[in-house]
């Protein structure tokens, strides 16, 4: 059984005090615990931000810190290569929205059975500040001074994996343990592409999306009667702005994931595989003209 202890991280914690991140670190290190799921059996993918430095402040597990933007196509190789484990992503809105918007879309249309936890702060953290994909409207930066600040409306990660196919699609806020640490789990579990948009102040440059805001501004889809079996409806209710943000899970299916239509040499699986460098020569030496 995994315990408290093992998941001490092995590195000091950087993030400012105050910061969301401490939220959603604290919810994933409940969640592990709560996993029915070996440690050496989880592993975390994270892209380049605040955000993606979470593997580094939790130990016992395994981990890649990998490029800006490419964290889900890095899962994707770990799941495709060893199905025994459990591949998280740790994500920034900036990371997924921005450079990674094209994987995102496709692993969600592909239904990879991994789970993708996203930092959404609304901003570039890392890099001071600079309006993110998923910055409100008229958001004040270096990059986007006003009039008008940020000028378009931000991206919608709920609405853009509902749409895209992913079949378990949830928001968490890093302030409500209780709920993000369902989420997690059943993220976690779930077989097929999972995302959880979670909701993360950043408090050292995002003056609009505080704790106090999202404290005023978000309510529980579960306690109000959602079905989310219904695609349509969970589209409605990600994209319906009634001045209130849902919380919760907008949508969950069950589907065959990737592996389910493809073949795959069950016997032997990739990580197993042994390469003959002869062989790859030769098929290098047959694609030549
Ligand atoms: C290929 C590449 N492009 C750009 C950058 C610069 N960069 C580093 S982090 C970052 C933004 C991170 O924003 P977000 O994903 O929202 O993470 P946060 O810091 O807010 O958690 C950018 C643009 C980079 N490191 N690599
Ligand atoms: S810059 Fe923002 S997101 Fe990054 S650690 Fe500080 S408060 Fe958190
Ligand atoms: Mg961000």
């Amino acid at each position: 059984m995994t315990t408290v202890d093992q998941l001490e991280g092995p590195q000091k914690v950087t993030w400012c005090t105050g910061c969301g991140n401490y939220g959603i670190l604290a919810a994933l290190k409940k969640a592990v615990l709560q996993l029915d799921i070996p440690v050496h059996n989880l592993v975390i993918s994270s892209g380049i931000g605040c955000s993606g430095k979470a593997p580094h402040y939790i130990g016992g597990l395994n981990s890649f810190h990998n490029l800006h933007g490419r964290p889900i196509p890095v899962a994707t190789g770990i799941h495709m290569a060893n199905k025994d484990l459990n591949v998280i992503v740790h994500t920034g809105d900036g990371d997924c929205l921005g450079e990674g918007l094209g994987h995102f879309v496709h692993a969600a249309r592909r239904n990879v059975n991994i789970a993708v936890f996203i930092h959404n702060n609304g901003v570039m953290g890392l890099t001071k500040g600079q309006f993110s994909p998923a910055a409100p409207r008229g958001y004040v930066s270096n990059t986007s001074p006003p009039p008008p600040g940020a000028p378009m409306d931000p991206a919608n990660p709920v609405a853009l994996a509902i749409a895209a196919g992913a079949t378990y699609v949830a928001r968490g806020f890093s302030g409500d343990q209780k709920v993000l640490v369902k989420l997690m789990v059943e993220a976690v579990k779930h077989r097929g592409f999972a995302v959880v948009d979670i909701l993360q102040p950043c408090v050292t440059w995002n003056r609009q999306l505080t704790w106090k805001f999202y404290n005023e501004h978000t309510y529980s889809l579960q306690d109000n009667r959602h079905d989310t079996s219904n695609r349509l409806s969970a589209l409605e209710k990600a994209l319906v702005n009634e001045g209130k943000i849902p919380i919760g899970v907008f949508y969950r299916i069950d589907a065959p994931d990737l592996v389910a239509n493809m073949f795959l040499p069950e016997a032997v699986p990739l990580k197993d595989h042994t390469t003959s460098l002869k062989d790859v020569q030769q098929i290098i030496d047959d694609l030549m003209i």
